[in-house]
């Protein structure tokens, strides 16, 4: 009887909507204690009086099932009566926060507030979506402490990532991201890459939701010298993101909007990179392995596909 191979130990990269998907695909390809998200917390920031978490709700929410699929952030089946009543009485509306969500806002803030650290409030949550302890993939922040990725667009203004992504829409061309100098990895997410033989870094965009991750020291010097397949999700498909500014971004900084240019941004820090049928023929770097799919993750079985593909694809890579 042949048994199966040992399912890796793998630590996917996330954030915004395409980083969600592919860790609903890979909770459902993995066994549960083999996953381990780290997500962006570069797009954190405080409004209302509460701290908002978009990239770890966004993970949280795609994995209980509970995810608006339509826009892709926030609950489905919400409500708006909070944020209409305190626009009413003039309240900031522009970030949209439905009843449900303002539930995860308002517990997460208390929790913070009486000193609990974002991971444990994050695995609170995850815990309360009926995960439950120990079960279902791991979802940790980048780190603990507050990391936010700022945009400086061509007028040389610098905004909060939130004000220029949705209050301006993301349309202020990108002269730079601007991410701390002092962030840092929290000891789960460490212990996590040190654990791991499998490194994915999500189809999300590179600037401001994978950079200001790799930008959490030490996790880009784990990535390179911790043996391991690292593997990346192009999230360019025939010159265009699926979702938001990625292809947009790539044009303001210089670089071709294409899959091969995301490759060659990553650099020697990936030994594979996954990239759509659409794009077939791309050439790469030598010594980069390649794997041309559909990568379009249609509902929960394209997501799980997916996963499954770049999980073999990695697998051919481990000694
Ligand atoms: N994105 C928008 O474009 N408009 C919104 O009003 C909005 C509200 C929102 C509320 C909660 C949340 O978790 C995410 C929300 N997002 C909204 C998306 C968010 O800006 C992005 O998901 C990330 O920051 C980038 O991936």
């Amino acid at each position: 009887m042949t048994t199966d191979p040992p399912s890796p130990h793998v630590v996917l990269l996330a954030g915004g909507v395409g980083g969600a998907r592919l860790a609903d695909g890979l909770a459902r390809a993995l066994p549960p204690d083999h996953l381990t998200v780290v997500v962006n917390t570069g797009d954190d920031f405080r409004h209302l009086g509460l701290t908002i978490c978009p990239d770890l709700d966004t993970v949280t929410y795609m994995l209980a099932g509970v995810n608006n699929d339509e826009t892709g952030w926030g609950r489905v089946g919400e409500s708006w009566r909070a944020l209409d009543e305190a626009a009413r009485l003039g309240g900031p509306d522009w970030f949209r926060l439905g009843d449900l969500d303002l539930a995860t806002h308002l517990a997460r803030s208390h929790w913070l507030a009486e000193g609990e650290t974002l991971t444990a409030v994050t695995r609170r949550l995850w815990a309360g979506f009926g995960a439950g302890f120990g079960a279902g993939p791991v979802v940790l922040p980048m780190s603990d402490a507050p990391a936010p990725t700022l945009i400086e667009t061509d007028t040389g203004d610098v905004l909060p990532f939130q004000i220029w992504f949705v209050r301006e829409r993301w349309q202020p061309a990108v002269r730079r991201v601007v991410l701390p100098e002092d962030a840092r990895a929290t000891a789960a997410v460490i212990r996590a890459l040190e654990a791991a033989d499998v490194v994915i870094i999500a189809p999300s965009n590179p600037f401001v939701s994978i950079d200001p991750i790799l930008n959490a020291y030490p996790i880009r010097a784990l990535i390179e010298d911790v043996p391991q397949a690292v593997v990346a999700v192009s999230p360019i498909i025939a010159g265009q993101a699926l979702k938001g500014p990625a292809a947009k971004m790539m044009a303001e900084l210089g670089l071709a909007a294409s899959a091969a240019a995301v490759a060659g941004y990553y650099g020697h820090l990936i030994d594979g990179f996954v990239y759509d049928q659409q794009d077939a023929g791309m050439t790469a770097e030598d010594g980069l392995a390649l794997l041309c799919t559909d990568t379009i993750m249609r509902g929960a079985t394209g997501r799980e596909r997916l996963a499954r593909e770049v999980l073999a694809f990695a697998g051919e890579m481990l000694d």
